[in-house]
């Protein structure tokens, strides 16, 4: 299937009905939304991206940009530029009044959604194209509702191919409270991704996925969830049901 805008503009948000045909022949009326966004970056002369947001020119500034890890095709990302002058490459971004349901599919979850400049998830494959290219740290992050950033660091951070369930592996914690992702009773970290419609947590009697309504690396079912609309973002001990405002993750390259 292919299809061209002719005319476009920047914000507008265009809707392509597009026929998607079963193993039984028939059709299915799916919709596809697009955003349209202007990228001020020139083509590389190799044709080949920055590979992730720290390879972009020095001195940018926070915006949105196009990269491409290694076997990927070109992704529309936002790089984020911290107070410290390092840029980070933003793999999740959500907000309290999100537009996205976030309860998605394992397609969709594998793809990717929502619009780079305000709320997006860029796609379990592209994040582990990106991180297993190299050597990447994380940065999980939480706005509570006076405001106050809360961030889990670890020194290392990947997931793996689609094979192994998009598994979360993460290294050394650094962070202001406690390690809720490797040390707890209910961990994340070498979980597998689950969705609604792909339970790989590790209650054998909930699919934790549904019940939570956020595609994530459920355990049993977690003490951390970023992946959610409203009340469904948690931070056990930092934010829970309606005061958690608004989420980053972040990823950046350490060698
Ligand atoms: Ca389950």
């Amino acid at each position: 299937m292919s299809f061209a805008i002719t005319k476009s503009s920047k914000r507008s948000v265009y809707t392509c009905h597009c026929p998607i045909f079963s193993s039984k022949g028939s059709s299915v009326p799916v919709s596809v939304a697009m955003v349209l966004v202007s990228v001020s970056q020139s083509v590389p002369t190799s044709n080949r991206f920055p590979r992730d947001c720290d390879s972009i020119p020095k001195n940018s500034s926070s915006g949105v940009y196009v990269i491409q890890p290694a076997g990927s095709p070109p992704l529309v990302v936002w790089c984020n530029m911290d107070t410290k002058g390092q840029v980070w490459t933003v793999v999740q971004r959500n907000s309290y009044n999100t537009e996205l349901e976030w309860n998605d599919s394992w397609a969709n979850y594998k793809y990717g959604f929502g619009d780079v400049q305000n709320d997006y998830w860029l796609g379990n494959e592209y994040i582990s194209l990106l991180t297993i290219q190299g050597a990447y740290k994380v940065r999980f992050v939480v706005q509570d509702a006076s405001n106050n950033t809360h961030y889990a660091e670890y020194d290392t951070f990947s997931v793996d191919t689609e094979s192994r369930g998009y598994a979360l592996r993460l290294g050394r914690y650094t962070g202001a409270g406690k390690d809720l992702f490797t040390k707890e009773d209910v961990v994340h970290d070498n979980m597998k991704f689950s969705t609604y419609d792909n339970d790989q947590d590790l209650s054998s009697t909930a699919n934790c996925a549904e019940i939570y309504q956020g595609g994530w690396w459920h355990s049993k079912c977690y003490y951390v969830k970023l992946n959610g609309k409203g009340k469904n973002v948690r931070w056990s001990g930092v934010c829970s049901a309606e005061n958690c405002r608004s989420t980053l993750i972040l990823v950046k390259r350490v060698c």
